[in-house]
């Protein structure tokens, strides 16, 4: 490191203080090996920047004497596939093309000879391991290579870990494949197989599985520097551009959250931070740096003294990261962060509800974002946003002011928005285990989650984030940009939203296209159409009327043609629409206009047919493991961490047989109303 940088990592150092207690250490100790170990990343997988999990363990094998080299074919295969025929973009964030069954006949029949010849090369380097590391986007995938490797390579020894990997699913196929399946963090864990590799120790059954104990928390503060091998940073779209880490694990517990309960939340050393950026600036030309923590603002104080010493390396160096909203972030801080490199924030908004908010537990109020957002607008950073519709607790008029949100805050640097699919129940999260707490029953209809109350299933959600889609297709002033342009000296981060299309499910016409209304915020009362004796129905029929409510206050008068029906609808969402709406069948045109006073008409034709047994109880407390563990502790439910008996769980199937007995939801519905707002 050069003088200046010591100089001013010391002086950080002065008032950096040890963070966390009570941490494990990962030692690395060298010695002569002779197992030869590949790391390989298979698609599908962010193309920003190169793989920072596996040039971490790199860093910790080739410190420890193996012999490593990475192989990213995702990155390989996102450039080939941009070349070739392809009818779709698969690294786009949909990407349900990868799932079930979706590998072998959608992909592989545009990929194979590509993906024959990253085999060879694998083959090549001839190794004694093989890591893969694995997302639910490359699970198939790499079953499928890790079956043809199996075939040239007989004797390799498979390990896999990874995101996917931190709860292993009761079912999961990976379990008759791989030799090692490493589950929590890799740094001690990818030592621990490796030594027993070249200690030629066999496991005694296939697979072993190493799970990190729920309460360890590694010290990430001194691990080796990242190694990348022979990666070449080219090939991203962020060329100028890597990844680093602050931190493992959340301060927060929101309760639909998987991720906080990967780990126990601990900070690493901010001038340990500071030394890895600075070293990849100076050696790789790095200028962006992502932070991949679960939130780069869990502890603040530590962030401030990290974007010091980057303002006092006089360097150019930018980075961006999640964050929470946090009112204690005021204007003199985000100033220093800015100063110190800060590009963007990408909030977890989720909702601008403050019931929805504090349902989830985020520990924010609506006006601590939109002070968060007057803020970062003064002192330039950028704002990312990620959104979570229907919520088992969101109103239509909850889901309104999340909208309204969006609207005030569209002009204070908003760069990009994640609208997500809706909200879905995991069973390693606070409300998968205590779903009843949250107005989330324990059985779905029609493959869809269902609220207590009924008034929220799966074609609500879809009615919520088609709404959403709709609204924000029209946030001219938002777009997919590069924040950090080419013209600005760099490569830009582009960020995907989501595709901009609106597979004809609406036409939209505004009386004036020029107006723009500024708003302030309003509660309303939505339930306009009444449907006696179907709660599922009469909830249904308004979900449109917060979205035409605000288009008409920001827009003035227009008129729209919106349609539901599964054709559509799976076309526009492909396998990840039944997995994130269920398969209600449900059918609905709706022509609704509205003029500058407010006079308004809506003819409506809509109907859904319930189909045989669509309830079906499930039972999430039977999930066990180090994450669902911890998730189950927070929880708080009657079963602690234990599980229902098989007596409970079949007196639960009995009652979803009376309901599927008893209650119908299916409904026509055909009606020209009029009213004025
Ligand atoms: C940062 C991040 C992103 C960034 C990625 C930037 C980048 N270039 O990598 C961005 C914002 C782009 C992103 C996007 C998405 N993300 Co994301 N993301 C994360 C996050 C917060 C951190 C991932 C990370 O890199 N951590 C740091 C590294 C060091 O940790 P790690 O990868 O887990 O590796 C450790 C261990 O797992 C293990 N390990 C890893 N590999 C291996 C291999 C071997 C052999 C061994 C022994 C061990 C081992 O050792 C490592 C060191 O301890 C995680 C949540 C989390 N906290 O983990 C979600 C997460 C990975 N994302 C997730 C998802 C779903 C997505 C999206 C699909 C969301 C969406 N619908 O759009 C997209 C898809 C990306 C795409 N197609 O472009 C899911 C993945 C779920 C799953 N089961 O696979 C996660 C887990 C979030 C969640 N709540 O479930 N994401
Ligand atoms: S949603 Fe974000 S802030 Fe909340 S617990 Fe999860 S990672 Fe933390």
């Amino acid at each position: 490191m050069a003088t200046r940088e010591q100089a001013m990592v010391n002086t950080v150092s002065g008032f950096s203080k040890k963070v966390n207690k009570k941490l494990t250490d990962v030692d690395v100790e060298y010695a002569t090996r002779k197992t030869k170990l590949a790391l390989v990343i298979f698609p599908m997988w962010s193309v920003y920047f190169p793989p920072y999990n596996l040039a971490r363990l790199a860093g910790i094998t080739k410190n420890a004497g193996y012999e490593t080299e990475i192989f990213d074919v995702n990155i390989e295969a996102y450039n080939f596939s941009q070349q070739s025929d392809m009818p779709y973009n698969l690294w786009t964030s949909g990407g349900w093309q990868w799932f079930g069954g979706g590998f072998y006949e959608k992909i592989l029949p545009y990929l194979k000879d590509f993906f024959e010849s990253k085999i060879e090369q694998i083959v090549s380097y001839n190794p004694d391991v093989i890591g893969l590391t694995e997302y639910s986007y490359s699970e198939e995938c790499n079953q499928y290579f890790a079956k043809r490797l199996k075939e040239r390579l007989p004797d390799v020894i498979f390990m896999v870990g990874g995101p996917n990997l931190q709860q292993v699913k009761d079912d999961y196929s990976g379990k008759l494949i791989y030799d090692y399946i490493v589950s929590g963090e890799g740094e001690n864990a990818i030592q621990a197989v490796m030594n027993k590799i070249e200690a030629g120790i066999i496991p005694k059954s296939k697979p072993e599985i190493i799970e990190q104990h729920a309460n360890e928390r590694l010290n990430i503060s001194n691990f080796p520097l990242p190694d990348y091998c022979n990666l070449d940073f080219n090939l991203y779209s962020v060329p100028n551009g890597a990844s680093s880490e602050f931190s493992r694990g959340c301060v927060a517990k929101c309760t639909f959250c998987s991720e906080t309960h990967f780990h126990k939340y601990r900070q690493r050393e901010s001038t340990d931070a500071l030394s890895e950026v600075i070293h990849f600036n100076e050696t790789r030309g790095t200028q962006i740096f992502y932070f991949l923590d679960s939130l780069v603002n869990g502890n603040l104080k530590a962030l401030k003294e990290f974007s010091q010493g980057i303002t006092e390396s006089g360097r150019e160096i930018k980075w961006l990261g999640y964050a929470r909203h946090d009112g204690r972030m005021d204007l003199d801080y985000l100033k220093t962060i800015a100063d110190g490199g800060c590009l963007a924030l990408n909030f977890g908004c989720e909702s601008a509800s403050q019931s929805v908010l504090d349902n989830m537990d985020k520990k924010v109020t609506v006006e601590e974002m939109e002070q968060n957002f007057d803020d970062i607008t003064k002192v330039g950073i950028h704002a990312m946003t990620n959104f979570l519709f229907g919520f088992p607790n969101e109103t239509k008029n909850d889901f309104y002011q999340t909208l309204q949100f969006i609207w005030r805050v569209r002009e204070k640097n908003l760069n990009s928005l994640s609208l997500g699919h809706g909200f879905m129940p995991n069973v390693d999260t606070i409300i998968g285990q205590n779903p009843e707490k949250h107005n989330l029953s324990n059985n779905t209809y029609h493959d869809h989650w269902i609220s207590c109350d009924h008034k929220v299933a799966g074609p609500h959600v879809l009615s919520r984030v088609k709404s959403a889609f709709l609204f924000t297709d029209l946030l001219e002033t938002v777009v997919i940009n590069p924040i950090y342009s080419p013209e600005n000296n760099s490569k830009g981060v582009a960020v995907d939203i989501r595709d901009d299309q609106n597979f004809g499910y609406y036409s939209l016409t505004f009386h004036d296209e020029s107006v723009i209304k500024e708003i302030e915020r309003e509660d309303f009362d939505f339930d306009i159409i009444k449907y006696d004796g179907n709660i599922f129905a009469e909830s249904l029929l308004n979900e449109m009327f917060p979205l035409f409510r605000l288009l008409w206050r920001t827009r003035g008068g227009f008129d729209i043609k919106f349609k539901f029906s599964p054709e559509i609808d799976w076309e526009h969402f492909g396998i990840e629409g039944f997995i994130s709406f269920g398969d209600c069948p449900y059918n609905a045109e709706l022509n609704f206009s509205i003029n500058d006073d407010g006079n308004w008409n809506l003819d409506i034709e809509a109907n859904m047919i319930q189909g045989h047994m669509p309830f079906r109880f499930v039972d999430f407390t039977s999930s066990k493991g180090r994450v669902v563990d911890r998730a189950k502790r927070l929880a708080k439910n009657k079963y602690g961490l234990g599980q229902r008996t098989p007596e409970e769980i079949l007196e639960a199937e009995m009652e979803t047989d009376d309901t599927n007995d008893t209650i119908d939801y299916s409904f026509e519905y055909s009606d020209t109303i009029t009213g004025k707002w």
